[in-house]
């Protein structure tokens, strides 16, 4: 197929560049968590409330004598005035219920299905080839690095978008502080494994569960990548990959890996769930570009899932001033 993307040869820059903090108003987030000194707790809730706000829920645990770190004071969070154009939000009722999470469904009803699914607590491992491996709770995850808003354009391979304001953190913060060993290139993400909570396992058991995915060092340090915990300024709910899923706005939407588990550093490219299923629909670098078509339709336009409008898909979905230099011309 002439169109495919053909796989680089990936050039990566010996120096990471540390991209500059966009805006970060920690010390505000802080104080809204009413976080004092030290002691981050992370909270448990039993069982999962029917929607969307339980990530958010705290209790403290008994006999604790540390504060409660309480997110839904994060909410909302404060726009970040790059990241704030003048478009047209997506109805935040059509993008909760027009979801790809295969976990539940294959089709995009996700939100009838997410009921069974817990959410909190959530600990993720970060580790690999880096200097500082951590476990740690979403809840102190968050903590860390607190919370901006960004408005950003999601597009999705099958040739839908939405453009939604996604509360996170730039996951190049979290890359810092884990500090990657000279070794690693390559980032690998992976959700959760859990049939018992999430009933589309069970009907696609021919896939390579757990659900995983891959950047480059460079693109994960990109300051758009983002980690991201709320939409619409408050948690995400589960159909949008509560309690922590990566938002990677220049790429087809199955790279914004959803209730993410576990990030590895490593040396290799890594392979990713749809590139093990379909490697010529599905391959790993994926950027969002009108002119190659999928093997089965063209990317020349997109739908926009709330009011139907056919536009143009942009070449890196409108990104290229952020990202374009990571692919030079070949
Ligand atoms: N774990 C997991 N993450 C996932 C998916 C999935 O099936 N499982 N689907 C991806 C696809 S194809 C898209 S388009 C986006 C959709 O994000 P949204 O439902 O929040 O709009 O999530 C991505 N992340
Ligand atoms: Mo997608």
């Amino acid at each position: 197929m002439a169109n495919i993307i053909i796989r680089p040869d990936w050039h990566i820059p010996e120096r990471l560049a540390t991209p500059e903090a966009a805006f970060l108003n920690r010390r505000r987030f802080l104080r809204q968590l009413g976080r004092v000194g030290t002691g981050l707790v992370a909270t448990t809730v039993a069982g999962s409330s029917s929607c969307c706000a339980d990530a958010a829920d705290s209790d403290a645990k008994p006999g604790g004598s540390n504060q409660v770190l309480n997110l839904s004071a994060a909410y909302p969070a404060p726009r970040n005035a790059e990241f704030s154009p003048a478009w047209t939000l997506t109805k935040e009722k059509v993008a909760g219920q027009y979801n790809n999470f295969y976990e539940f469904t294959l089709n995009k009803d996700v939100y009838r299905y997410v009921d069974k699914f817990i959410s909190s607590p959530w600990p993720i491992q970060i580790g690999g080839l880096v200097d500082k491996p951590m476990s740690v709770d979403v809840q102190e995850l968050v903590g860390m690095f607190g919370l901006e808003e960004r408005v950003y354009r999601l597009r999705c391979v099958e040739a839908w978008a939405i453009i939604v304001p996604w509360t996170g953190f730039p996951f190049s913060k979290l890359i810092e502080k884990a500090s990657p060993k000279p070794e690693a290139k390559f980032v690998r993400f992976e959700t959760f494994n859990r049939p018992d909570q999430a009933p589309g396992f069970r009907q696609t058991p021919h896939y390579p569960w757990p659900y995983f995915e891959g950047l480059r060092l460079d693109e994960a340090m990109n300051p758009l990548t983002l980690v991201t915990a709320g939409i619409y300024g408050k948690p995400l709910p589960k159909q949008h990959g509560a309690p922590i899923r990566l938002v990677v706005p220049w790429k087809y939407g199955y790279k914004s890996i959803k209730s993410i588990v576990k990030i590895e550093f490593v040396a290799k490219q890594p392979t990713t769930f749809w590139e093990t299923l379909q490697p010529d629909e599905y391959p790993f670098e994926s950027n969002v570009n009108p002119a190659v078509p999928h093997p089965r339709w063209s990317q020349a336009t997109e739908r926009m899932i709330d009011t139907g409008d056919r536009v143009k898909t942009q070449l890196y979905n409108g990104y290229g001033k952020y990202v374009a230099s990571l692919y030079p011309k070949r």
